[in-house]
């Protein structure tokens, strides 16, 4: 009976995780484009919805961008915090942990000055009112989850 407890321990598990892991929503800014110049970010994040636990993806290659948190002054002016505070990955992942608007620039020369390339975004609480895409989005999330759990079930039942 141990191993029923187990896979009883297993089942608990995934099904708590799963429809957390799918509720958070990964953006890639610039999609194919990436992080880089001569790009309209404004345009890019209009009409997307940004909530708190969603994820921003800055691409690039290493050394030819860097990803800067800014303020609005700060962003208005492309005012460059120290560099230490900058994000130099390439891939880099930045969290939204909290509602608001959010701004980023690229901390190269002047890049945000002369090329536009810097970020605007307005984060929401998450909420309960679901666009039909993300209806249709949770949906296939949660066929993935009955077929986690139908796959678990059945390995519970092999044994
Ligand atoms: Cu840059």
């Amino acid at each position: 009976m141990a191993l029923h407890r187990l896979y009883l321990v297993v089942f608990a598990l995934i099904s708590t995780m799963i429809p957390v892991m799918t509720l958070a929503k990964e953006f890639v800014v610039g999609g194919g484009n990436g992080w880089t110049t001569n790009f309209d970010y404004q345009a890019w994040a209009q009409g997307k919805d940004f909530q708190v636990g969603d994820k921003l993806v800055f691409n690039y290659p290493v050394g030819a961008h860097t990803v800067l948190k800014v303020n609005r002054t700060e962003f208005q002016n492309c005012i460059k915090p120290p560099a230490c505070e900058a994000l130099t990955s390439g891939s880099d992942e930045i969290v939204l942990k909290t509602a608001g608007r959010k701004w980023y620039i690229c901390g190269v020369g002047t890049h945000c000055a002369f090329t536009g390339q810097k970020l605007s975004i307005t984060v929401q609480n998450q909420s309960s009112s679901v666009s039909p895409a993300m209806a249709i989005k949770d949906t296939v999330n949660y066929q993935l989850f009955f077929g986690v759990m139908v796959a678990v079930i059945t390995l519970a039942l092999a044994f």
